[in-house]
């Protein structure tokens, strides 16, 4: 949204304000004002006007000009109903040099998980990409990945689903004490640099938020499901807010997800080379690695992979 249009949209917000108060106040002819008034009913804001003026009435619709409005966040939202995948959207922009821009859509018709797995992605969830340039080495680029898990799970908790976090960066609701658990967001970073640069890096998180569970695949969960309907646009903006926090201070990472993970302390089975280990996770590494003693009791740090909890022997 450009400066000016912010500006109006305050103004409404402090209202009822007249057309030519506003005019005079920000230095611009009536009929500017007129335009920006129309352009920011467009973008979803509720604006009434009566004789007293207009005043900013409700902010409900999932637009990117109502999640950028009050979001405590240095992103530019660029909001579609539906897009083939948001990653590979980011993924253009960032190539095009964009920075801290979020690529937001209703749904998505080719979504990507992990290892090109389809990710399911009607309308009504949250699916967003964020692209960022931070100057850090490729190593611990993951960091942001756990970042994006950790502010994922803060905002879910926050509206009151009983989230965690699955190693690597499931965001799931536990079922039963056995570790079982159905899956409520996912997490994938894509980037492009050399080894002590990054050039760009896409956060692509997509959370279940307003789906029914019958549009999801088994074993997934939705904020729906849980607790009821959510306001998405202030979800986008506290999980756009809460990792901002943590991609500014990465030290904190790592405590976080820690703090918030599920798998800890569970029986789990990894692969790694091919091979399929069992044993206890015990804690990650400064990268984000798991740690699992093995029933021989062997301790082995696992970089990259899936992971699944079992039942306690
Ligand atoms: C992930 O992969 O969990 C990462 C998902 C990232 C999706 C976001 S949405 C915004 C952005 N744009 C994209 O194109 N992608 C990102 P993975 O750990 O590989 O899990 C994939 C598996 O989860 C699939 O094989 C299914 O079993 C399951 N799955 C698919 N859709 C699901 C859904 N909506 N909810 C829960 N599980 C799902």
């Amino acid at each position: 949204m450009n400066e000016t249009r912010r500006a109006v949209l305050e103004a409404l917000a402090d209202g009822p304000v007249s057309g030519p108060e506003i005019a005079e106040s920000l230095d611009i002819s009536r009929a500017a004002v007129w335009k920006h008034v129309e352009g920011l009913r467009e973008g979803g804001f509720v604006i009434a006007s009566d004789g007293s003026g207009y005043v900013l009435e409700q902010v409900d619709r999932y637009s990117g000009p109502t999640v950028e409005y009050e979001l405590e966040a240095p992103f530019e939202i660029e909001y579609h109903d539906s897009i083939g995948s948001t990653n590979d959207r980011a993924r253009e922009l960032a190539g095009g040099g964009a920075t801290d821009v979020v690529v937001l859509a209703d749904e998505q018709t080719g979504s990507r998980g992990r290892l090109e797995r389809a990710w399911r992605a009607p309308s009504g969830g949250v699916w967003l990409s964020a692209i960022c340039r931070p100057t850090i080495p490729l190593a611990r680029a993951s960091q942001y990945t756990l970042a994006a898990a950790v502010a994922t799970a803060t905002a879910a908790r926050e509206v009151g689903v009983d989230a965690g976090i699955k190693w690597p960066n499931d965001v799931v609701v536990s079922v039963g004490d056995d570790g079982s658990y159905r899956k409520l967001a996912g997490i994938l970073t894509e980037m492009e640099g050399e080894t002590d640069r990054i050039e760009w890096l896409v956060v692509g998180i997509g959370v279940n938020a307003n789906i029914d569970a019958a549009e999801l695949p088994e074993g997934a969960t939705s904020i729906a499901e849980e607790v009821g309907e959510v306001d998405r646009r202030r979800f986008v903006q506290r999980v756009l807010e809460v990792f901002d926090t943590y991609r500014n201070d990465l030290e904190r990472v790592i405590p976080a997800w820690r703090d918030l993970a599920l798998t800890l302390g569970q029986r789990v089975r990894v692969e790694r080379d091919g091979e399929t280990l069992v044993g206890v996770a015990r804690d990650v590494t400064d990268t984000g690695a798991l740690r699992v003693e093995l029933e021989g009791g062997e301790t082995v740090t696992i970089t990259a992979g899936d992971c699944e909890h079992l039942r306690p022997v």
